[in-house]
């Protein structure tokens, strides 16, 4: 049994991205291991959110979690503001990181490029990452590929305070999926698919209806081959569109390339679409049951108690280590 820690952050509609590349993975994770799953919504804040539409994000990422099949029972799910201790390890964590190694982050170039105000917290963003998977003593952190240099620097934190100080934190391993760690943008197949593209077109989202997700499916760029096949250099279009169908039905790439070929792409994206539709149609219909529901609070309440019991025996640690606070005199 290992321990798992992953996070989202409630910063718009989550994306058939984040569930074929995370969401999905965590449902399998949590059979048999001890999971942590977070609504990062500190880490939203990086960037400037609107706060109604912030709430109205976090409850509804909650929803998702539980709607994707992730299970109270067996996964703690909780929001990071619930949890102090995520903050306070964060600075502690801070005070470790150097500016030239954050400022190397791809995130950080990316969100921060051509902005007039970047606040400091994006750019402190992956030591507060780091804190969230250090504080549970987490083996493994199933996330997409983009955020591989962000748990890469997670692992270098880790080693440094353990090295520095005392030997106190796990080292945790990247978890990736082998098909959809990556799934690009329908309008623009060499960037990835983000939920806050600014091109409706080029997002599926979770709860997007049949129409919407046939209509958009439909319209994905392709390439004027007329071939079904798997080539992400020259047919990035098509190719992301087999990653997408594979994800959703199991089947294997191969098995797709040979039942579509002789045939139109009209085909094989119709049945994408009908492929997505599948998946989340179920979902949808058990998120609209949880979204107004008094369940749905007494699960993150539960979640934010066993989080704050495991994270507050974390802190009491780093501050030993690094030396904050004081020993009381015996009387
Ligand atoms: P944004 O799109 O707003 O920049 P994001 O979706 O990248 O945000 P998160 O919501 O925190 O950021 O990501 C949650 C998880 O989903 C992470 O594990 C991330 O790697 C994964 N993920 C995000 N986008 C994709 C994608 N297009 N393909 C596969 N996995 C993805
Ligand atoms: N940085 C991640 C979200 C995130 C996360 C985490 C993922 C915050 N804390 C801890 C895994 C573990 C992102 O932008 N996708």
């Amino acid at each position: 049994m290992k321990t798992i820690f992953s996070g989202i952050q409630p910063s718009g509609t989550l994306t058939i991205g984040n569930y074929l590349g995370a969401m999905k993975h965590f449902v399998d994770l949590q059979e048999d291991n001890n999971c942590y799953f977070c609504i990062v919504d500190e880490h939203a804040i990086t960037v400037p959110q609107d706060r109604l539409k912030l709430r109205e994000n976090i409850r509804s990422l909650a929803a998702l979690y539980l709607a994707s099949g992730i299970d109270s029972d067996k996964s703690t799910l909780f929001i990071q503001s619930e949890v102090p201790a995520h903050t306070q390890l964060g600075w502690m964590m801070q005070s470790i990181s150097y500016i030239g190694e954050l400022e190397r982050m791809t995130q950080f170039k990316d969100k921060s490029h051509g902005k007039e105000a970047v606040s400091s917290s994006l750019l402190t963003y992956p030591p507060l990452m780091a804190a969230d998977i250090l504080l549970y003593n987490t083996d493994l952190v199933p996330v997409g590929d983009d955020q591989k240099q962000h748990l890469e620097l997670t692992r270098n934190l880790a080693q440094r305070f353990n090295h520095k100080f005392n030997d106190i934190f796990t080292i945790p391993e990247i978890s990736i999926p082998k098909v959809g760690a990556r799934i690009m943008s329908l309008q623009e197949p060499t960037k990835k698919m983000s939920k806050s593209d600014e091109n409706n077109k080029a997002s599926i989202f979770m709860l997007d209806d049949e129409k919407k997700i046939e209509k958009k499916i439909k319209s994905a760029v392709t390439d004027s081959e007329g071939i079904v096949k798997y080539d992400k250099e020259n047919k990035p279009g098509i190719s992301n569109l087999l990653t997408i169908h594979a994800s959703c039905t199991g089947e294997t790439i191969e098995t797709l390339e040979q039942k579509y070929e002789g045939k139109g792409y009209g085909e094989f994206k119709q049945d994408t679409a009908n492929a997505v539709i599948n998946v989340l149609k179920p979902l949808q219909q058990r998120y609209y049951e949880l979204i107004d529901s008094q369940e749905l609070d007494d699960i993150l309440d539960k979640g934010a108690d066993k989080a704050n019991f495991a994270a507050t025996k974390m802190i009491r640690k780093a501050k030993k280590a690094m030396g904050l606070g004081r020993v009381k005199k015996k009387k």
